[in-house]
């Protein structure tokens, strides 16, 4: 592999932006050559960010809220590539929101992470369907809708790996970001970030001191990968063990009572709780590791579709005659 198709570790003392910063560090840390990663996301100060990854990794910036059905055309076409996708609260939450949802009930193998500010920082700073009912913006004007919660839709909707995060948390975010892209399906993750120009104020919910107040990191994650021992001790009682379809393992160490990950009710139930108090539930929310992708589902050959030859891909007369018959 030539330096140029190897993915770069941060230069030290460069800032991008925290979540840019823990994806860099875990596909370099994977050793995932770039040229197999397909990056998109859709329209806002957040999806910009894959201008400033991996940048020799193939790259697509959709108009806004449309990014799941390009995503899912760059998918079908090439399966072997490594899909990953940034989007805003507001490109998923109000113009995206019906690609959403479809996108979490086909469980097309993706990374699609949200950089959940609870507004529109592009447009300066309106309130997003995430914005906490009651939560104030830098003028004052009080919201009074009640927030979409993306994760509860996405476990709702059929998408098999759930996980929310917080900028400020580089250690969970990183073990999450790396199982997830060991994880085949739709891995969502609804990463907290808060903007610092429009919603970084004492009446947000998404303000670096309220978040860090209110999150209730659910367990401890440690993400194994597959060629590595278990070298870390824990207690069984207090551990889950998930292993991935690549075979590396995710482990979790409980803090929360009651909190199954493989569960989707116990899942949707925290989460209802913690969003009443008015606190983030964080970790891996859900995960179903064996659930059949969408690939799987259209019965798509393992040969990526863009590489077949002609002769393959247009079938002769003769097959198209046979399936008429079937018509008749
Ligand atoms: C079709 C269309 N409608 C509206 C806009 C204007 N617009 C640009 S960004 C944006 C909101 C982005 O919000 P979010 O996804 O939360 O991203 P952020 O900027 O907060 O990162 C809007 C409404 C647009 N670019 N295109």
């Amino acid at each position: 592999m030539s330096t140029e198709t190897t993915v770069q570790p941060p230069a030290p003392g460069r800032k991008i932006n925290r979540i840019t910063e823990r994806i860099i560090e875990s596909f370099f840390e994977l050793g995932i050559d770039p040229t197999q990663v397909i990056k998109l996301s859709g329209i806002g100060c957040s999806s910009k960010a894959p201008a400033y990854f991996l940048s020799s990794a193939h790259g697509f910036n959709s108009v806004h809220g449309r990014m799941p059905s390009v995503a899912t055309g760059a998918v079908v076409g090439n399966r072997k590539m490594i899909a990953i996708g940034v989007s805003g609260d507001g490109d998923t939450g109000a113009i995206g929101i019906g690609q959403f949802v479809h996108l979490m009930r086909r469980n097309l193998p993706m990374i699609y992470i949200i950089e959940d500010n609870g507004c529109y920082g592009l447009t300066k700073g309106q309130f997003s369907p995430t914005a906490d009912l009651g939560s104030t913006l830098k003028t004052g004007v009080v919201n009074d809708l009640p927030p979409i919660d993306t994760c509860a839709l996405a476990i709702e909707l059929g998408a098999s790996f759930v996980a929310r995060s917080f900028s400020g948390d580089p250690k969970q975010l990183k073990a999450i970001l790396k199982a997830a892209i060991s994880h085949r399906g739709t891995a969502m993750i609804d990463v907290i970030s808060p903007c610092v120009t429009f919603n970084d104020h004492e009446g947000s919910t998404k303000s670096y001191s309220y978040v860090k107040d209110h999150d209730e990191p659910l367990a401890d994650v440690s993400f194994i990968p597959y060629f590595e021992e278990v070298t870390v001790e824990y207690d069984p009682g207090s551990t889950t063990e998930v292993t991935l379809h690549t075979g590396s393992r995710i482990m979790l160490r409980k803090m929360a009572e009651d909190y199954q990950p493989t569960d989707k009710m116990s899942a949707l139930r925290l989460l209802h709780e913690t969003m009443t108090r008015g606190e983030y539930a964080t970790g891996i929310l859900y995960i179903e590791p064996d659930k059949q992708d969408f690939l799987d589902l259209l019965g798509i050959t393992d040969e990526p579709l863009a590489a077949l030859p002609e002769a393959k891909t247009r079938p002769g007369k003769a097959v198209l005659d046979e399936i008429m018959e079937t018509f008749r």
